[in-house]
């Protein structure tokens, strides 16, 4: 499946600052003359945000991890197939908020879904399909849930549509999926760069921007 654009995709936990950098880095390969898609995950395509609805809305449902992770990977299937491999098979930059990384993390280390079983659902629904850069957001829980939080409370919707099932997990799953990302970019250092999330909007930019152009070049 290997396309003339670039897949990059940020990960982490909540309120690691994945959303803002999203827009900082398109803002800046955008300037530079880059053609540049961002999209997110669970989402993407009109199927896909309906599946999202299913997920991440407090009201949702209480699925088991496998029919997370099936449901996940029914959005996916749908979001590469309209959505990801065209525009990289255009030779675009194509930028995403969270992948299967996130399965493996969420679903795997946190929900304790067998890893070996994600992958089998990865080869089969999607080749094993994935990016060729990913950056992970490594925050202490506490501050990414309090980060997280204030935006909620901003956006003011309504309280069953919340989008903060997974934010509401207690504080050791939040620990899980921490070390889980962590594990996940130490099995993978070509790929995946580790972001110290506690720096300031401005470094971090500068960070990802520099690592993105050496990557293109
Ligand atoms: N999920 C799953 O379980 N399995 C899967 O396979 C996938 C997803 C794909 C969707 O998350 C949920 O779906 C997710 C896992 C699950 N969990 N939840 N809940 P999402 O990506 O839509 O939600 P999120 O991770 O919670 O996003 P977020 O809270 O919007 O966080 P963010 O995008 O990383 O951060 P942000 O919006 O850029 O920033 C948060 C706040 O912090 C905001 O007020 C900023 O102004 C502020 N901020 C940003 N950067 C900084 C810095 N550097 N310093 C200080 N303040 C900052």
């Amino acid at each position: 499946m290997s396309a003339p654009g670039l897949f990059i995709t940020f990960e982490g936990g909540e309120g690691a600052g994945k959303t803002t950098q999203i827009n900082l880095l398109a803002k800046a390969l955008t300037d530079a003359g880059h053609k540049v898609v961002t999209t997110r995950e669970p989402g993407g395509t009109i199927e896909a945000e309906k599946i999202r609805n299913l997920l991440v809305q407090r009201d949702g449902g209480a699925w088991s991890p496998m029919a997370e992770c099936l449901l996940l990977f029914a959005a996916r299937v749908m979001h590469v197939k309209k959505v990801i491999q065209p525009a990289l098979e255009e030779g675009q930059i194509v930028i995403c908020d969270r992948f299967t990384d996130s399965t493996r993390a969420y679903q795997g280390y946190g929900r304790g879904m067998a890893l070996d079983k994600i992958e089998e659902i990865n080869a089969a629904t999607l080749g094993g399909f994935g990016p060729d850069l990913t950056f992970v957001f490594d925050i202490n829980p506490e501050a990414g849930l309090s980060r997280s939080s204030r935006r909620l409370a901003a956006e003011s919707l309504d309280l069953k549509q919340t989008e903060d099932r997974f934010e509401n997990m207690d504080i050791a799953f939040h620990e899980k999926l921490r070390q889980g990302f962590l594990e996940i970019a130490k099995n993978e250092p070509e790929r995946c760069h580790v972001i110290d999330a506690n720096g300031t909007v401005e470094k971090i930019a500068a960070e990802i921007e520099k690592t993105t152009l050496g990557t293109l070049k």
